[in-house]
């Protein structure tokens, strides 16, 4: 099991700046030795050791079917340190029926993250999609008691095995408002959010909670709208621990203020991960798109390595098979680290380069 960087002991910052110095050197000396010649992962240079070494995680999603699959296993096992289910902790899987719940999906996976080492994300308690639709009709009153209801029992269940909950899940329009289509904000209003940030903190108090989105990676009005909220959240002392930029990229257009974006939530006082990154490329993808493809998988890592409170980044899916991409942006895909047999592509060997290459993460308080 690893643990969250704040409780690993902190050696001081000139000790620690020697050995990062000497760690880098002795990792990108054994990353271009090893991946060209397609040995990926071999001890040391797998993407969950270079990312530990460096005070940040690498992880992935995968669904509870993917378990059966040894050619995803095999890379998901050596290669991510930290696990997110795809689909089995989500509402419609957890609660099918009001209080009936089935922990079962969820719990094969938590299982599987824990004999391969790897933490959880647990994604995600409070979401408009992926809803059963007796949530959808409640009236009010009703809706706000299944609301915390749901959270209980999923975080409850869950206390002490997951490091992070996505907690309230896109809860935002492209202009900024919430979500029109979200029944929580219908009938609740502004203030679901800090009563499920607030039901989940009761549930798991280790657990930090986040919330996540698309499309806030960069500075914009969906990205203002996240930022007031957490400020807001934080100011009448709500519990909010953590933003998640979900990245899923079209291949050239990373924002170019993603790091100003994540350095102005880091001042707020909260961490912030990279939790769905995935960066599609139009079909057929030529190497010049790998290249590109590979020039941004590299630059989230470098952003992430120079925030402070960038605690981690979470790739979408293991491989190009698993991907959801080409099913919801038809004549799109290879949008992850691994090809069509799973092995490594570009975007993963400068992946690794760049956490080799990078300077030990500083912890929050440093
Ligand atoms: O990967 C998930 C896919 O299997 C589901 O069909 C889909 C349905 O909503 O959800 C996918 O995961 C989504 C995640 O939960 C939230 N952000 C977007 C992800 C991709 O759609």
């Amino acid at each position: 099991m690893q643990f969250p960087t704040s409780r690993l002991p902190r050696p001081g910052r000139a000790r620690r700046a020697a050995r990062s110095l000497a760690v880098a050197a002795a990792t990108a000396l054994a990353v271009t030795a090893l991946l060209p010649t397609g040995q990926a992962g071999a001890a040391g240079t797998s993407l969950r050791s270079l990312a530990q070494a460096r005070g940040i995680y690498f992880g992935a999603s995968l669904a509870q079917s993917d378990l059966n699959n040894p050619s995803l296993t095999a890379v998901a096992g050596r290669e991510f340190g930290m696990l997110t289910p795809a689909n089995e902790m989500k509402w419609d899987t957890t609660e099918p029926g009001p209080g009936s719940f089935n922990f079962a999906p969820g719990d094969r996976i938590a299982s599987y993250a824990k004999a391969n080492g790897m933490r959880l994300r647990g994604h995600t308690l409070v979401w408009h999609n992926q809803l059963p639709s007796w949530v959808r009709g409640l009236p009010a009153d009703q809706l706000r008691a299944a609301m915390r209801r749901h959270i209980t029992a999923e975080a409850g269940h869950y206390k002490g095995q997951v490091y992070a909950w996505d907690v309230v899940n896109e809860a935002f329009n492209e202009d900024g408002s919430f979500r029109t289509d979200d029944p929580f904000h219908n009938a609740l209003g502004d203030g679901y959010v800090a009563d499920a940030l607030r039901t989940a903190r009761a549930a798991d108090p280790n657990a930090k909670l986040y919330l996540n989105d698309y499309n806030i990676e960069g500075l914009n009005a969906k990205s203002d709208a996240m930022y007031r909220l957490v400020k807001s959240l934080k100011s009448q002392g709500v519990p909010i621990d953590g933003v998640g930029f979900q990245a899923h990229f079209v291949v050239g257009q990373v924002p170019a203020s993603l790091k100003a974006n994540l350095q102005r939530f880091t001042a707020l006082g909260v961490d912030v991960a990279v939790t769905e990154l995935d960066d599609r490329i139009q079909l057929p993808a030529n190497s010049a798109a790998l290249a590109r493809q590979a020039d941004d998988y590299a630059g989230v890592v470098r952003t992430c390595l120079a925030v402070p409170r960038c605690v981690g980044i979470t790739q979408w899916d293991v491989g190009d098979p698993d991907s959801w991409i080409p099913g919801t942006f038809p004549g799109y895909g290879a949008a992850t680290m691994f090809d069509n047999g799973y092995r490594p592509k570009p975007a993963y060997t400068a992946s690794a380069a760049a956490l080799a290459a990078g300077a030990h993460h500083l912890a929050p308080t440093d």
